[in-house]
């Protein structure tokens, strides 16, 4: 378990969370948004661009040559971190929308038509929702989806009854951005698989907070993206296994993803570079790769069951706040507290608090449909890192109680 003084270490890492805001230190609790950046990756970013920066898998000159060995280097590391099978497996997108929104335009596209189905669940990122919108309305093909029970989690024998001979693709979130619920993504993939259909896990709020094995949970596919996982903003992964990616087309034209082109006609690169057209993110991917190596030196079963415990005390502390109702109660939970308070509107409790510095998220947080499903228009969302400490807890309740009074 990491200890108070490890907090003290790891905290001096992220020089954004010495920061004030309103002449009071920065208490940051938006880290399901996007978390502060450590260090480490700053400072490789830096290197890389004031000593090695060159196009990659493009020149033959030595710069090049070694900073494709570095981009490529990265693509093990992740396939490390996420327990692939092969580094191929690996594609750099911009982010997990950019990941899913290939999956949607190229496996979806190609293999699932008029009639088809489409099972994803009632706590979808609109990310995760939107594209098969899109293309349910081109291709035909049919949504269905998994209620949500009124602790937040997915009602298992409801979608045990919507899977069938027509389903093509479930389509879920690992980890809820508004419930936090931790969902039984191994148990879905047996179940999906054993109807025929692919798996993809939206590893958005997963990856940064707990040990994924993607080999283990049995996804085709899981997306994220570097900068919820204390790496740069402008990349993001789509891991896919081998033999399905492989039965896919480009999703993206132009540089890079080619084999051969003539006017005529071209012939496609094998994964990842199909996937991977244009000149990609390439310091972004360098940063990403320091951040894989951050959280693994801190080690991510530690940083889960840290986080764990920061849950638990955050859970305890704010229900015990008169008028504020909790969303989102499954026993497996990552360390997400939404909320709703009685007293007053999200958006106005977010602007009153970060009059203390408090950095929380109010809104709909792109879920809106999990929203109507709990009746409320917006939520205001703590969401907690390994470099929170409990007292940060104790300076939210605090404010809050003080909202409370304002407007009560
Ligand atoms: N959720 C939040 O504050 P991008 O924007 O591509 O990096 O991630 C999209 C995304 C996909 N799935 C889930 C479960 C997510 O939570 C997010 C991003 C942020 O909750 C921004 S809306």
């Amino acid at each position: 378990m990491i200890t108070p003084s490890e907090v003290e270490k790891i905290r001096a890492e992220f020089p954004m969370l010495s920061t004030k805001v309103h002449g009071h230190p920065l208490v940051y609790l938006d880290n399901a948004a996007t978390t502060h950046k450590p260090r480490a990756v700053i400072e490789r970013i830096r290197q890389f661009e004031s000593e090695q920066y060159a196009t990659v898998r493009r020149g033959s000159y030595t710069l090049g040559e070694e900073a494709t060995e570095m981009f490529e280097g990265v693509r093990k590391k992740v396939q490390v971190f996420i327990g692939a099978k092969d580094h191929r497996e690996i594609i750099f997108t911009s982010g997990a929308t950019q990941s899913i929104n290939l999956v949607a335009n190229s496996f979806g596209r190609t293999f699932i038509g008029a009639g088809d189905e489409i099972v994803i669940s009632h706590m979808e990122h609109h990310a995760n929702l939107v594209p098969w919108q899109l293309l349910c309305l081109e291709k035909g093909c049919v949504l269905k989806v998994i209620p949500v029970s009124d602790s937040g989690e997915l009602e298992m024998e409801a979608f045990k009854k919507l899977l069938g001979p027509k389903t093509k693709l479930v389509a879920v979130t690992h980890s809820s951005n508004v419930l936090g619920t931790i969902n039984p993504v191994k148990e879905i993939a047996r179940l999906a698989h054993a109807a025929g259909a692919k798996v993809l896990v939206d590893g958005a709020q997963s990856v940064p907070h707990t040990k994924i094995d993607v080999q283990d949970i049995d996804c085709d596919f899981l997306a994220f993206s570097s900068h919820k996982m204390y790496g740069p903003s402008g990349v993001g992964v789509l891991y896919g296994k081998y033999a399905v990616l492989e039965t896919m087309p480009p999703y993206v034209a132009g540089g890079d993803m080619i084999n051969s082109v003539t006017i005529e006609r071209t012939t496609f690169a094998k994964p990842p570079g199909r996937f991977e057209a244009g000149t990609p993110p390439i310091s972004q991917v360098i940063g990403l790769g320091a951040a894989v190596d951050f959280l693994t030196g801190i080690g991510m079963e530690r940083i889960f069951e840290y986080e764990k415990s920061l849950l638990e005390y955050g859970t305890k502390v704010l229900s015990g706040i008169e008028g504020l109702r909790i969303i989102g109660t499954a026993p497996h939970k990552a360390a997400i507290i939404s909320f709703w308070l009685e007293a007053a509107h999200p958006h106005d409790v977010i602007t009153i608090i970060d009059r203390e510095g408090i950095a929380v998220r109010g809104g709909h947080h792109c879920a809106q449909p999990v929203m109507a499903r709990f009746g409320v228009p917006a939520t205001t969302r703590a969401s907690l890192s390994f470099y929170n400490k409990p007292e940060e807890i104790d300076l939210l309740a605090g404010a809050l109680k003080k909202v409370i009074q304002v407007f009560g």
